[in-house]
């Protein structure tokens, strides 16, 4: 006998286990936990310990790292799921800043015919080639403008307002259009810097206004809904081509009924945290009129075109669904 067949003999008899190892995944979640999406993740993480091998253990909170941080590390390996808003991703992967053009879709059932749709695979195929699977969108309502100092009725209320924004350029433009101050900052840093006034305010959905506490320091919510963006549950490139057919099926089907159970629950938490923060205090108005706010976001869309020409047909697709 040769040595190599005693050494390959010695480890089939030590080692073939008597079933496949299963894969244990990762996952990043930046909120707290009753959030409609923490919730949902918690659904997939359980689907996917019945119907897999997979042991999807979560972490919720953030306290994997901020977010452009947990894009990178589902990038490179060290994460294998992530619940991502497509806001962050954009300085990565250039072909989802489609979606955080300031309005863009009409409103949220828009944004879902378009995800949901041919429109949603040509960001989810730019996407997996960078390492990142989306397997289904979640809802994260719109974003509106708060601050500490006053409401905003027209654009100019906007004016010399120090305001934080997710990691992305295009944010800061949409503020500077508006006459404001923008600061890029982590979702975890914002509650400490509305409170020592380094900013007066930021910009997001009803949940996330209430969950983080920051109707609590900055009492001025008006409703611009600028900003509709799509989340996504996604699968790093790197776990999801190491899984059979069977079970990558197994996982889209767990993470299609994570998102329906999270739509679900966002549109009930939605009204409730708009119902905690007006019972606290906070004064919510409608702008006086959006299209005001519309018009400025021209050059924001002309330079993204200049700068991107490829991606002129994506923004008139969305803007072409019905
Ligand atoms: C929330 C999103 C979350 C973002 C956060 C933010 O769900 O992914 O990190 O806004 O503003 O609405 O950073």
């Amino acid at each position: 006998m040769k040595f190599s067949s005693i050494v390959a003999t010695a480890v089939v008899a030590v080692s073939i286990p008597v079933v496949a190892a299963a894969a244990e995944w990762r996952g990043w979640n930046i909120h707290v936990e009753d959030y409609p999406n923490t919730v949902a993740l918690d659904q997939f993480a359980a689907e996917l310990a019945e119907t897999t091998d997979i042991k999807l253990q979560m972490f919720h909170g953030g306290v994997l790292g901020s977010q452009p941080d947990a894009i990178e590390q589902v990038r490179n390996g060290g994460i294998q799921v992530g619940q991502f808003n497509l806001g962050p991703m954009g300085p990565i992967i250039p072909t989802t800043n489609v979606v955080s053009l300031p309005f863009i879709f009409n409103d949220v059932p828009h944004m879902f015919r378009a995800m949901d749709g041919d429109v949603g695979k040509v960001f989810e195929e730019a996407m997996a080639a960078e390492g990142v699977v989306p397997l289904a969108w979640y809802d994260s309502g719109a974003r509106s403008f708060y601050n500490s100092e006053r409401p905003i009725m027209t654009p100019s209320d906007v004016e010399g307002l120090k305001v934080r924004v997710m990691n992305n350029d295009l944010f800061v433009d949409m503020i500077a259009q508006l006459g404001g101050n923008a600061t890029p900052m982590a979702f975890g840093e914002v509650y400490q810097s509305l409170k020592t006034g380094v900013i007066d305010g930021a910009e997001n959905n009803y949940p996330s206004y209430e969950s983080t506490g920051h109707f609590e320091v900055a009492g001025f919510y008006s409703i611009s809904q600028h900003l509709i963006i799509p989340e996504c549950l996604c699968v790093a490139t790197e776990a999801w081509e190491a899984l059979d057919a069977d079970t990558q099926a197994a996982v889209r089907t767990a993470a299609q009924n994570s998102a329906n159970t999270q739509r679900e629950l966002w549109a009930e938490r939605e009204a409730a945290s708009r119902a905690k923060v007006e019972a606290s205090g906070v004064k919510i108005n409608e702008v006086e009129n959006k299209v005001a706010f519309q018009e400025l976001m021209a050059p924001v869309y002309e330079g993204f075109i200049a700068a991107n020409p490829d991606l002129a047909s994506v923004i008139e697709a969305i803007q072409t669904t019905e």
